[in-house]
């Protein structure tokens, strides 16, 4: 299969500044080589522009929803490259940049199709300007792309082939008080890292997988390097202890390329500048030829 690589330099979501160097990290790291070592063909569209900070008004936006105008401005362009790529034949690779970007990946995603979603990180990303506790976007991304509280009806941000049915989120166990209500009043499915303690982490994301291949044309998957533990990704910026091991990163993206349903696949929240040795870009790559179907044998 033919991977078109998109970097999406950005930090708008996330107001921490380094964020935005994820994709240069990713690159420096060896990802095309990764890629072709899980046998796939890699192509790298280069970055999109994104407004550079020193020329946007540090506060710009509401208290509520920093950097709202740039993080639309980013996902819109988004959108588009990931359709393009979607209906050149190839799959799109969108590499972060904070979170946020997703929604541009997931609009992009389901623009021509339904999808599913299966979204690996920390966090439930289910925050709406009106229940932030910090306005950062990057925490909104899923309530975005769902169409949920403020974002109902918000065009640019609502994925038209995504249902709430389709998506799963693996390995929470950070979520703010708003968020957990959102979460359970909502038709997605979370797993906790607990359900991974308890279940291990094959039968839960072979779940996941079920969940959101159940009835759509593939999946879109997000892999917020945070998900991991961060003595495996220390290069995050909202690290939280007690996550997924090097080992179950990895069996998780080897269930992923077996499924065969992937569509669209994005790496976000890679930091090198919070971190040593470029090691979670590193990690990042080895994360995603698994993803893409490498094998030892
Ligand atoms: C937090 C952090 N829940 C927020 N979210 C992050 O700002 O809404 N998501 N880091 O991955
Ligand atoms: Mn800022
Ligand atoms: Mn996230
Ligand atoms: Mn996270």
């Amino acid at each position: 299969r033919n991977v078109r690589i998109l970097g999406a330099p950005t930090d708008y979501g996330a107001n921490r500044r380094g964020v935005d160097m994820g994709p240069s990290a990713i690159r420096y790291a060896g990802l095309t080589a990764q890629l072709e070592s899980a046998g796939v063909s890699p192509t790298d569209a280069g970055d999109l522009s994104v407004p550079h900070h020193a020329t946007r008004d540090a506060d710009a936006g509401a208290e509520n929803a920093k950097h709202i105008q740039e993080v639309e401005e980013v996902c819109t362009a988004l959108a588009d490259a990931v359709s393009t790529a979607l209906a050149d034949g190839s799959t799109p690779l969108a590499l972060g940049g904070d979170h946020s970007i997703a929604i541009g990946s997931m609009v992009g995603s389901a623009r021509d199709a339904d999808i599913g979603v299966v979204w690996f990180d920390a966090h439930g990303d289910f925050n709406t300007p009106g229940t932030s506790p910090s306005g950062n976007v990057h925490g909104m991304p899923l309530a975005a792309a769902l169409g949920i509280g403020d974002f109902d009806g918000v065009e640019w941000a609502n994925a038209d082939g995504l249902r709430e049915e389709n998506v799963a989120i693996v390995g929470l166990r950070d979520v703010d008080e708003n968020e957990t209500a959102a979460i359970r009043d909502s038709d997605v499915t979370a797993y906790t890292m607990s359900d991974i303690d308890e279940r291990g982490i094959t039968e839960v994301t072979k779940d996941a997988l079920d969940v959101a291949t159940s009835g759509t044309d593939g999946i879109h998957v997000s892999l917020d390097l945070d998900w991991l533990d961060p003595r495996e990704a220390p290069g995050v910026g909202t690290p939280v202890r007690g996550g997924a091991t090097y080992r179950e990163a990895h069996a998780a993206m080897e269930l992923v390329a077996e499924s065969e349903a992937m569509r669209s696949f994005e790496l976000v929240e890679v930091n090198p500048i919070l971190d040593q040795h470029n090691e979670t870009a590193t990690l990042a790559t080895e994360l995603a030829a698994s993803a893409f179907g490498k094998r030892i044998l």
